[in-house]
């Protein structure tokens, strides 16, 4: 029998100065409806690392079946959702622990593998009846983020003028890509503490990551000069993060960016997560239309397989790409 213990909030760690950090004044937005909006997208992926996306053309009566169904699931009683937990591990339902290697945060989540554009078989115990229009949600949903992506990763080949505009997107497009969803839920923090962590500083492995997430805030970034700031939250539009392979796809010309959630106190704060990742069998390594006479690559050769068994290896906040680059 798998015996679950579940952390208590005195084991969460508290975010450091969590209290002071102010609420970004200029979000790079980018509007889809706009005509060529490549260049605005480099230049967001340079200068941040992260931009929102509006008029982006996904259906938010889909968004809010999504959410409804998360909602409905992480009110089951504890039990029903841990049925769903440990058999699947690292993915299927967590509740405050992150990844393998003991790192915790105030939050329940559920993680879903993508097989061939949909989710890995969706049988909740427990579930049954709310979980069929849930699974087609989440499937619709995928859809919806998988095109979001391609488009996001096809406007970044057009702004670094590479002629072949596809490099990126079709390496998500791939039957065989290796992609995520995550619904985060983070309930209300007890006021014993503040700046509690819900989600810990961290990149994403992936290429890129979209993020959507209900009015209550908590998602932080970090700036190139160190500094850490708000992001206030915008149901309607899509934060695109950038991921650590498509630093080295682009051969550090972007860097992935760290990002963290701290827990809120008063509402229950509800995020969709979206990870675009390669075939395990694609290699890693910078584009070569991109690179300028004589440039070499900043890092050894590695498949994505490789780098995911690495990160699984790793605690969330560690440099994963440091095991990568060359001496
Ligand atoms: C960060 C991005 C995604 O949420 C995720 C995370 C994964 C997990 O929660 O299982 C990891 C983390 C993420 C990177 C390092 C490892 C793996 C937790 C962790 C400590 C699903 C992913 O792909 O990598």
């Amino acid at each position: 029998m798998v015996v679950l213990t579940t952390p208590t909030l005195d084991q969460i760690p508290l975010l450091k100065s969590a209290k002071q950090i102010p609420h970004i004044s200029y979000v790079p937005t980018i509007d889809l409806s706009k005509p060529e909006p490549a260049l605005s997208i480099v230049n967001a992926c340079k200068s941040f690392g992260f931009f929102k996306v509006t008029h982006h053309g996904v259906d938010m009566e889909l968004v809010e079946r999504l959410e409804d169904g998360a909602r409905v699931f992480f009110s089951l009683a504890q039990s029903k959702k841990e049925r769903w937990a440990a058999a699947k591990a690292p993915m299927g339902y967590g509740n405050k622990c992150i990844g393998l290697n003991g790192d915790m945060g105030w939050l329940e989540y559920l993680l879903f593998a993508i097989k061939n554009s949909a989710v890995d078989q969706v049988s909740m115990p427990g579930f049954e009846v709310s979980s069929r229009m849930f699974c087609s949600a989440l499937n619709e949903y995928i859809t919806a983020m998988r095109n979001l992506a391609s488009q996001i990763l096809q406007q970044i080949a057009n702004g670094l003028q590479i002629q072949t505009e596809d490099v990126f997107s079709s390496l998500i497009e791939n039957e065989e890509s290796d992609q995520i969803l995550r619904l985060n839920h983070y309930p209300p923090c007890p006021r014993l503490k503040s700046g509690v962590t819900g989600f810990g500083e961290h990149t994403d492995p992936q290429l890129i990551s979209i993020l959507r997430s209900n009015s209550v805030g908590g998602l932080q970034f970090a700036l190139k000069d160190g500094r850490w700031v708000s992001a206030a939250p915008d149901p309607n539009s899509f934060f695109v993060i950038v991921g650590d392979s498509l630093q080295v796809l682009t051969n550090g010309r972007f860097k992935s960016v760290k990002h963290r959630v701290v827990a809120p106190e008063h509402s229950s704060r509800l995020s969709t997560i979206f990870f675009a990742g390669p075939p395990l069998s694609q290699r890693i390594t910078p584009v070569p239309e991109l690179m300028q006479d004589g440039e070499e690559s900043l890092y050894r050769e590695f498949t994505w397989g490789e780098y995911k068994k690495a990160a699984y290896k790793s605690r969330l906040a560690d440099y994963r790409l440091g095991h990568f680059e060359k001496a």
